[in-house]
């Protein structure tokens, strides 16, 4: 049977479950981009939230793509279930924050609806970074972007994430409604800021005195998420509905830690997170640059140089001896240097416990899921470290070596010749690219540093740079992903 509201009280006594009475709850978020991630991590503290302190804090998700969440959520009246595993086991929680899903595409005026009640004052985005439409070298918005086109031309049809937030802020101030405050939960250097530049130069093409509104009037907190999610596959929906004993669609599975840092600017309130361990600071930079590079630099290096050398998923990446001192000697030697300690923080701690958490064999994160989107990602996560590396005349090697096995691994050839399935907003032009030069690594990184969008205009004129790349390059092709690894100190 189907996971449901009417079973909740039928579940095992070792399954968490809402403490509150749900037929009451009414919205008061809309989040953008439900997927696992969110799931996992902002609808579980607003969950905790509603546990410790019933509130007007039910979410609104919405689907920007595709129908499938709604098709899995919707016969369960949005519940879901959430697996945390390590070694030791695994525990389930049935969350309740999560009142509806909508399918944008198919509906977006009823997501207008939503985004324009006076009861809805917050709105969370896990969109990816390609969801922001912008340009990942300088964070402006990319206004040759086709959804961008779509959305300047058709304003209240929109499709993308900057359309809808901007027709739903310009209906708020028609109507004299507050507007919400936008918190973007991505892993984009100064979310916050980022989408609001968007946001305000969106908002300007459209009508300049709608863009001084937005500037005026709609505050855009910065924040740092960290949860691992791997995608849940049809053996984790089996496993856990067999624990459950009720089936779920599509629950999400995760890992014990979980850590979110917000900038506390909501003028028009929020749920009381902070209550369920969510950090409100002042400045959130100190713990996204220690984020965005340590973990997320670490997992886009194994996601291809693991990738290349056959391993599936990281933990297997982190096993091998070869690939966890690459990632230790990333850590110590070329990122730590470059970091603000943020207050409070134990930089030797957070790194042992990251190497802990790849490691963690109960998920199958997989090294071609975080494979994607590189040129989204590789800015924050690779290349700022690599330009406060090259500024200070320090070495660059573990990065430039990432930087390579995404040249590599772009190419959309394994090293047994089978083709690679690269998914990227740009695949077809990196493809173009690699095929015209690849088979030199003296060709192929110029050829691909040539992509302004991810390099921007500096680094392709820096010869450290370049020659560290073309020579980690060069060696990946000759010698392949493991043994370059192996050979480094
Ligand atoms: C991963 C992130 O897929 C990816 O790019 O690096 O989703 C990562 O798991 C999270 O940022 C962890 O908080």
């Amino acid at each position: 049977m189907r996971l449901h509201p009417g079973c909740l009280s039928t579940l095992p006594a070792d399954i968490a479950r809402p403490r509150y009475d749900r037929s009451r709850l009414t919205i008061g978020i809309v989040h953008l981009g439900i997927g696992a991630f969110h799931r996992a991590h902002q609808a579980v503290y607003t969950d905790d939230a509603l546990n410790r302190d019933f509130g007007p804090w039910g979410i609104t998700g919405v689907s920007l793509r595709s129908p499938d969440t709604y098709d899995a959520l919707a016969p369960q009246g949005g519940l879901y279930t959430v697996a945390v595993r390590d070694a030791g086991g695994e525990h389930l929680r049935v969350v309740g924050s999560v009142t509806e899903v909508l399918v944008a595409p198919e509906d977006p005026e009823a997501v207008l609806e939503r985004l324009t009640r006076p009861t809805v004052r917050v709105v969370t985005l896990t969109v990816t970074e390609k969801g922001y439409c912008h340009d990942p070298a300088t964070g402006a918005l990319n206004e040759d972007h086709p959804g961008i086109r779509h959305d300047l031309a058709n304003p209240h049809r929109p499709e993308t994430a900057p359309g809808l937030l901007t027709e739903a802020l310009e209906r708020r101030r028609r109507a004299g409604t507050a507007p919400f405050t936008v918190l973007s939960c991505d892993n984009l250097p100064s979310n916050g800021d980022t989408i609001a530049g968007i946001l305000r130069r969106f908002a300007s093409l459209r009508d300049p005195a709608l863009g001084r509104w937005v500037e005026d009037n709609v505050a855009f907190p910065n924040s740092m998420v960290d949860r691992i999610v791997p995608a849940t596959t049809d053996e984790d929906r089996e496993a856990v509905s067999r624990h459950l004993g009720w089936k779920d669609a599509w629950p999400v599975v995760t890992e014990p830690f979980s850590q979110w840092v917000i900038e506390d600017r909501f003028p028009t309130g929020r749920p009381a997170w902070e209550l369920e361990g969510a950090q409100l600071v002042e400045d959130v930079r100190p713990y996204e640059f220690m984020k965005l590079r340590l973990l997320n630099a670490s997992h886009s290096t194994m996601a291809y140089l693991g990738y290349l050398a056959g391993y599936a998923t990281i933990s297997e990446t982190v096993a091998d001896p070869a690939f966890a001192r690459l990632i230790r000697g990333l850590m110590d030697e070329e990122v730590t240097p470059t970091l603000p300690v943020p207050p409070g923080a134990d930089l030797d701690r957070y790194k042992a416990a990251l190497l802990e958490r790849f490691a963690n064999p109960a998920l199958k994160h997989r090294t071609w899921q975080i494979a994607m989107d590189g040129t989204q990602k590789l800015p924050q996560r690779l290349l700022g470290t690599i330009r406060d590396r090259l500024a200070a005349g320090a070495p660059i090697d573990r990065l430039a070596l990432g930087v390579a096995g995404w040249m590599r691994y772009v190419t959309g050839e394994d090293e047994t010749g089978q083709p690679i399935d690269v998914r990227d907003p740009l695949a077809a032009r990196l493809k173009a690219v690699a095929d015209g030069a690849r088979r030199s690594a003296e060709t192929l990184a110029p050829a691909l540093l040539g992509v302004r969008e991810v390099f921007g205009d500096d680094l392709p004129g820096n010869p450290a740079f370049t020659g560290s790349v073309t020579k980690a390059l060069g060696r990946l092709l000759a010698d392949g992903a493991r043994r370059t690894v192996e050979a480094q100190p």
